[in-house]
């Protein structure tokens, strides 16, 4: 027996015990440690039933993601699985923390699942570019019918052990001590004699479904509305769907063959290098571990514009009283009103009970009274983007704010280091950027400071975890990371408009490669005279933002901008008049405009990114290339099945990126889109930025 199974006899009762740690992942070792067990309990007269459970904090959460991509070791889950299947003694899997993925498929092997109160299941494997491919795309919609089972499988999200004890999955829930609850439910099902029926042959709960196929129909596009460019939901869609017509035996070959080829596809690598580059993010290099977070109790925001109004709600989401400070009663109220609108709408969307948002709301203390910051243990500033209205600011929170406080500006783009200098306690500032709406953005770039100390730092990761945000550490410079990359793109897309490239051309080839919505779509939604303010002050320009903005084209805000909308509507159309704004603008620089092929659209729009990130490795300013891909994908809309920025380099190749980047840079005159020199030295060592060792600055 290896050491990661383990079996314990209760009587008559055989128990499994999985010791994996940290999340019982099924590894070979653990399955053929169970291939073992469960065969050695079967031929085991002296078992009457088998109870299957974990050790530590968890329930299996999954097959082990790390062994993708390895050639196949047996015993697979699927044998671990039929064998359960032709064992004619009861079997009962007790879940308790995540039971996910290979872990609730090895439960739904089983003949019975009971569970504890505050256990999660799900099939989170949509999540990693999969489908389920132990059995849980035909096993689950068996116990818990087709629809609950489909939602299940395409969102990924798990559900909580009451509401899977209504749906079926579970049979029972247990208070205390499970496993002990677990073998006294086997016990009981031997002496009662409890009917044996295997999920597989379960098929009352598809009947309702069979009887109206096309109910399917509407309820598969229900749940793919999002799921652009994707391409493991439509899978697991059409693998659900064998439940109606195709026999079990072969839906479940069909459904490994699926997996597989998911598996082995570009899509899901590039999400499991997402799954792992997201969790190394929250591991700062130089972070001692002795750097322990502060204790979060109470909060304070500053503003209560659109930034500040969705970072109180983060706060009353995780269940943290916060003071929401502004200047005057008229913005306190204006802001107020937004986030009980947004709480209603959330409510009215069904995705919160109406008295949870009355507890939120009434953890948000909207005051203009200042010294509300006072006992706050961390205070985050998100005011008007001006470096002296910022200083003032922070030097008014340090008379005021308690010692141990966290002193944080949301700021997107300014020195945090000489914001930090307007106070006498640097080492407690930081910047906590989030995105907008903040609310809903999973991002939260944590800008560390030259003088930020390791508790302060390990505090704001800490609570970005708590918030449910992704928090990733960046260094002090303009635009810290997403935005200095971003800055990169603005600028070439402005220049491709002048080359010949119209908005809708430059949006479209962003779009078709995956992202949400194009640069000027997306300038449009957040407003263009933000740019022009921020271009004036630091006296930069973007001709032909400029000139839409001087003629008060700011976006959607005004019905113009590089689009113009219909009233009431958000659907960008092209407007005649900014291709004469744009054409008159090329005249001017005597440029001839040409057609440019969406192909080199794209290559310009992204490798100027590429270029830039791999500067700001350099400098140190980012300590993996892992983290700017988590950054784009859960800050900037940059797909996932793509990987993120530096891993679609490695993927395009570097060699063909340094090279394309040095043709540019020569037809342009930009020296800016010169390859960097970690780009050129990682291409021509043939190597590449997955390889780089962290933190990339010293690799
Ligand atoms: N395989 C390998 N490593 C895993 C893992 C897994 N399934 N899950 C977690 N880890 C590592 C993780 O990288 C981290 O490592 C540590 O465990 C703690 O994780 C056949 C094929 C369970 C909710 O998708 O969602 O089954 O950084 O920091 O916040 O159909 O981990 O410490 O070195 O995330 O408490 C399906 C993935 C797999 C679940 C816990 N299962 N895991 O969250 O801890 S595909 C999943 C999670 C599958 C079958 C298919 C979360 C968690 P390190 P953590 P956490």
């Amino acid at each position: 027996m290896t050491n990661l199974v383990e079996v314990r006899r209760d009587g008559a009762i055989a128990v499994v015990v999985i010791d994996n740690p940290p999340v019982n992942a099924l590894k070979h070792g653990v399955r053929l440690g169970l291939m073992e067990a469960f065969t050695g309990a079967r031929n085991d007269a002296g078992v009457d039933a088998i109870v299957i459970t974990c050790a530590g904090r968890t329930f299996v959460a999954g097959a082990d993601i790390t062994e993708f991509g390895k050639p196949p070791q047996p015993p697979s889950l699927t044998d671990l699985i039929a064998l359960l299947d032709a064992t004619a003694k009861p079997t009962v899997a007790a879940l308790f923390g995540t039971a996910l993925g290979g872990g609730l498929e090895l439960a739904l092997g089983c003949h019975f699942r009971v569970a504890a109160p505050s256990a999660r299941l799900g099939q989170p494997e949509i999540k990693l570019g999969l489908i389920p491919g132990g059995g849980g795309t035909q096993r689950l919609p068996r116990l818990v019918g087709i629809e609950t089972a489909l939602r299940m499988i395409v969102s990924g999200d798990p559900i909580r052990a009451p509401e899977a004890l209504e749906a079926g999955l579970v049979d029972a829930i247990f208070e205390g001590d499970l496993t002990a609850a677990a073998i006294d439910f086997a016990r009981r099902a031997v002496a009662d004699k409890r009917p044996l029926r295997r999920v597989r042959d379960m098929e009352e709960k598809l009947e309702p479904m069979r009887a109206r196929p096309a109910a399917f129909d509407d309820l598969a596009a229900e749940v793919t509305k999002r799921a652009r460019g994707l391409a493991a939901p439509a899978a697991a869609v059409e693998a659900v769907r064998w439940t109606l017509d195709v026999p079990i035996g072969e839906a479940l070959e069909r459904e490994r063959k699926k997996f597989v080829e998911l598996r082995d596809g570009d899509q899901s690598k590039a999400q499991r290098h997402i799954f792992f580059a997201e969790r190394e993010a929250a591991k700062v290099p130089d972070l001692p571990a002795t750097a322990k977070g502060r204790e979060i109790a109470r909060a304070a925001v500053i503003g209560a514009g659109t930034m500040g109004g969705g970072i109180a709600m983060c706060f009353a989401n995780a269940g943290i009283p916060v003071a929401v400070i502004e200047q005057g009663q008229e913005p306190l109220a204006r802001g107020l009103d937004i986030i009980a609108k947004n709480y209603r709408n959330t409510v009215a969307r069904g995705g919160l009970a109406a008295d949870e948002m009355e507890r939120r709301l009434a953890l948000v203390n909207g005051t203009t009274d200042f010294g509300a910051a006072a006992d706050a243990d961390i205070v985050i500033e998100a005011v008007f983007e001006e470096m002296d209205i910022k200083k003032k600011l922070f030097a008014e929170l340090d008379r005021l704010a308690k010692p141990s406080a966290v002193l944080a500006t949301n700021t997107s783009y300014l020195d945090v280091n000489a914001i930090a200098q307007a106070t006498r306690r640097p080492q407690a500032v930081l910047g906590t950027h989030f995105f907008s709406p903040a609310n809903v953005m999973r991002l939260l770039e944590i800008v560390r400071g030259a003088a930020t100390a390791p508790d302060v730092l390990a505090t704001a990761i800490a609570l970005g975890r708590k918030l449910g945000k992704v928090p990733v550490v960046v260094g002090v410079c303009h635009g810290f990371v997403g935005n200095r990359m971003l800055r990169a793109r603005s600028i070439e897309a402005e220049r491709m408009l002048l080359e010949g490239a119209l908005p809708q051309d430059v949006d479209g080839a962003i779009r078709a490669f995956g992202f949400p919505m194009g640069p000027f779509a997306m300038g449009d939604l957040a407003g263009l005279d933000v740019g022009w303010r921020i271009r004036k002050a630091d006296g930069t320009r973007a001709e032909i933002a400029d000139a839409l903005c001087e003629a008060g084209r700011f976006g959607q805000k005004t019905g113009r901008g590089f689009y113009r909308y219909e009233e009431g509507s958000r659907t960008p159309v092209p407007d005649p008049e900014v291709e004469s704004v744009i054409g008159a603008a090329s005249a001017r620089h005597g440029i001839e405009r040409r057609s440019i092929a969406r192909e080199e659209i794209l290559e310009r729009l992204i490798f100027p990114m590429i270029n830039e990130g791999a500067r700001i490795l350099e400098e140190g300013i980012a300590a993996r290339p892992g983290d700017i891909d988590v950054i784009w994908i859960y800050g900037y809309g940059w797909p996932i099945w793509r990987g993120g920025p530096m891993y679609h380099a490695d993927h395009v190749g570097l060699p063909y990126v340094c090279d394309r980047l040095a043709t540019y840079a020569a037809s342009s005159h930009d020296d800016r889109l010169a390859p960097a020199p970690l780009l050129t030295r990682l291409a021509s060592q043939g190597s590449t930025f997955g390889a780089l060792k962290t933190p990339a600055k010293s690799a």
